[in-house]
């Protein structure tokens, strides 16, 4: 459901210098022997072995599968429940060129999965047509009024596209119209096992599928619907040149919606960056180009995709329709391409302003309202607040005050709420205390999104703050920043850097290793490079007698903790930090 879209965001207004909460360091819990026998049996660097070894990673073998992804450590498709009978109607319809419906969502991983299957089914003859919701106008899944059109235009198999698998009743209006219906959905199933009633359900989370992979995005498990019908074509061919270019929009896909980079994501991740370092399709330059990235020349990161890429992607769908993203990715003709990515990069600067216009007003509310600077659980609402917009505020509210915050935009007599939780706090628990308010609701631990009459909503408030009263402690919030491991200074080389290189793509369920190194001691004043980075000189740990060891590092604008003792920081390459990124 929840991608993340967050770019580096608006800087803030001088006049108004947030308070940010304090910071903790906490350091992760040392394995220095399973980590010795790993770095020794695996010949790894010591700290590259504990940042496996806190990974789960403990085995030599594991190690090498993890550090080297490759597209044999693809699962077979047909290990999916309902991918036999998925897989024979499609090719059924492909065979009679029948017109395939295949129904998306308006995000990244919604569109590209769309992007995917149309394109599979096209390459071998067949026909497919589209529908992606507009976000505001229809709202997210399915819907029966274009299932009822599709149907009268003479389509008979449907397949959604991470969507679906709350759809009992268009499920229903599809059997009665006489619709073969085929859901492809990875979102968890509601409380109770039941499914939709539909011709298949590729789905590794529905009860008895046994797929060894169970957090494949969206787009990933049309990738292996995909691969299943061109396997069976062509297995050859397939493996060895389709299902790689297939790899690069999954790829984009699995990174921007915020599944754990571990597994078969990891494979499917770290190929399709590799295979992004060749772009063959008009839209993927244009959008690289607008982005200012060159893979050709700098690999890709998982911080690119999820940073850079994601959120103009996710642009069109949160600002306008996101169908466009559909045509950018398929169309063969470079004007129209670059017409498409200017329209992108357009919403997405859009989009940075909606953002920043409304938190300017949400500070000026934390800022000025007692109550709310009291409140555990902090619940901001406004009029007319983009709802595109409203779940990357209640991240934002959340990094500015280490608390959970709910952002609500009022429009119509319609609140709609987005909220963002903090370690340990379980949101969903707290909004389905809530139910009887709502006529929407969803999420997650960690993300909510919601519905209700605006008339209610001083009674949610109310009781949010109830409960949270009885579950978060009062007192100043605390930022948690996790330190994976110490890092000595000069322990840090180039060497080092290119073995670290090789955790990527970071992300979701792979984090970005972050180092400590004791008693070490600044020479001299950092210099602020960019506004994104700056650069420490002459960092050394006490007793070192170097002094240029690390001549230059990069790291993310941050204070330094109050609470932090003379810890010396230091990144040693680019793409890591020490310091806690600060949007
Ligand atoms: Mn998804």
């Amino acid at each position: 459901m929840s991608s993340v879209t967050a770019e580096n965001g608006p800087a803030l207004p001088p006049s108004a210098p947030p308070q940010r909460p304090r910071q903790v360091w906490v350091l992760a819990q040392p394995h220095p022997e399973a980590s010795a026998s790993l770095a020794t049996a695996a010949r790894l660097p010591q700290v590259l072995a504990e940042l496996l070894v806190a990974r789960g990673i403990t085995q030599p073998s594991e190690a090498h599968a993890f550090l080297n992804p490759s597209p044999s450590h693809l699962n077979d498709p047909f290990l999916m429940l309902g991918m036999t009978p998925a897989a024979d109607r499609l090719e059924q319809a492909i065979a009679a060129r029948e017109p395939v419906l295949l129904y998306g969502d308006y995000d990244v991983d919604g569109t590209t999965a769309v992007v995917l299957l149309k394109t599979a089914i096209e390459m071998l003859g067949g026909v497919a047509r589209f529908h992606v919701p507009h976000r505001l106008r229809e709202g997210y899944g399915l819907q029966s009024s274009v299932l009822e059109a599709a149907h009268t235009d003479g389509v008979r198999l449907v397949i959604t596209v991470d969507t679906g698998m709350r759809a009992f009743a268009e499920a229903e209006t599809a059997r009665q119209l006489g619709l073969d219906l085929i859901i492809t959905d990875h979102h968890l199933l509601e409380a109770g096992d039941a499914v939709p009633h539909a011709l298949a359900i590729l789905n590794p989370n529905q009860p008895g599928c046994n797929y060894p992979e169970k957090s494949l995005c969206g787009a990933a498990i049309a990738l292996k619907l995909a691969q299943a019908v061109l396997e069976r074509r062509d297995p050859v061919r397939t493996r060895e040149k389709t299902l790689p270019s297939f790899l690069k929009l999954a790829a984009i896909a699995t990174i921007a919606d915020a599944v754990s980079l571990r597994g078969e994501n990891r494979v499917i991740a770290a190929l399709g960056l590799l295979e992004l370092r060749h772009p063959v399709g008009a839209g993927l330059r244009a959008l690289f180009a607008a982005a200012a990235l060159d893979p050709a020349a700098k690999p890709l990161t998982g911080f690119d995709v999820a940073f850079r890429l994601a959120p103009r992607i996710n642009a069109a769908g949160r600002m306008d329709v996101a169908s466009e993203v559909i045509e950018l990715f398929t169309t063969r003709s470079t004007g129209r391409a670059a017409e498409l990515a200017a329209k992108l990069e357009h919403l997405n600067r859009e989009r940075r302003e909606t953002e920043a216009t409304a938190l300017t007003a949400i500070e000026a509310l934390l800022a000025t309202s007692g109550e709310l600077a009291d409140d555990r659980l902090l619940v901001v609402d406004g009029i007319g607040w983009h709802r595109g917009v409203i779940g990357i505020l209640a991240s934002r509210v959340v990094e500015r005050t280490a608390r959970p915050a709910i952002v609500v935009s009022v429009e119509d007599g319609v609140a709609h709420g987005s909220g963002r939780s903090v370690d340990g706090f379980q949101l969903l628990n707290a909004i389905e205390s809530c139910a009887d308010l709502f006529t929407r609701f969803g999420g997650h631990a960690f993300a909510v999104g919601f519905a209700l009459p605006a008339d209610r909503l001083p009674e949610l408030k109310r009781r949010l703050r109830l409960y949270a009263e009885e579950r978060l402690a009062a007192g100043e919030a605390q930022q948690i920043l996790h330190i994976h491991a110490e890092l000595p200074l000069d322990r840090i080389t180039p060497v080092l850097a290119g073995w670290l290189r090789k955790l990527e793509p970071l992300g979701h369920g792979n984090p970005e290793p972050i180092f400590v190194a004791r008693n070490a001691r600044l020479l001299s004043p950092p210099r602020i490079m960019k506004s994104a980075t700056f650069a420490l000189n002459s960092l050394r740990n006490r007793p070192a007698e170097q002094p240029n060891h690390v001549p230059r590092t990069r790291s993310s604008p941050a204070q330094v903790p109050p609470s932090a003792p003379s810890a010396g920081t230091s990144p040693p390459a680019p793409r890591f930090s020490v310091l806690p990124k600060v949007p």
